[in-house]
């Protein structure tokens, strides 16, 4: 055999392994946009557009939105992050993780137990 013919062949294995891997690759790239992939990825109960309100369209790559409860972020820091989760919010569109504090009432006393 001739160097010739062996660098030839060697050639169409490498071209062919190339081939592979880019075609592979390409595949992995193509992932759908988390407002078009049938899943609920921020956990709202919400799944993709039009469903969750962070959804702006079905190429939105995030189901989150800059509303508080919808942010993926615990913005009062109690530990519980978004609706439902955090007992501050009172719904997805509720721009406030603070619970609402409650009507203030006269009363006065001493509470103690032991
Ligand atoms: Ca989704
Ligand atoms: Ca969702
Ligand atoms: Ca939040
Ligand atoms: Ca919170």
């Amino acid at each position: 055999m001739t160097n010739k013919k062996l660098l030839i062949a060697v050639s169409v294995i490498v071209l062919l392994l190339v081939v592979t891997f880019a075609v592979s690759g390409a595949r992995f790239k193509r992932s759908a946009a988390a407002c078009n992939d049938g899943l609920d990825n921020d956990g709202d109960t919400k799944i993709d557009y039009p469903s969750d309100t962070g959804c702006s369209s079905k190429r939105d790559k995030s189901e989150q939105s800059t509303i508080q409860c919808d942010n993926g972020l615990d913005d009062d820091g109690d530990g519980l992050t978004d609706w439902p989760s955090d007992s501050g919010c009172a719904s997805l569109t509720d721009n406030s993780e603070t619970t609402p504090s409650p009507p203030t009432n006269n009363s006065s006393g001493g509470n103690s137990s032991g």
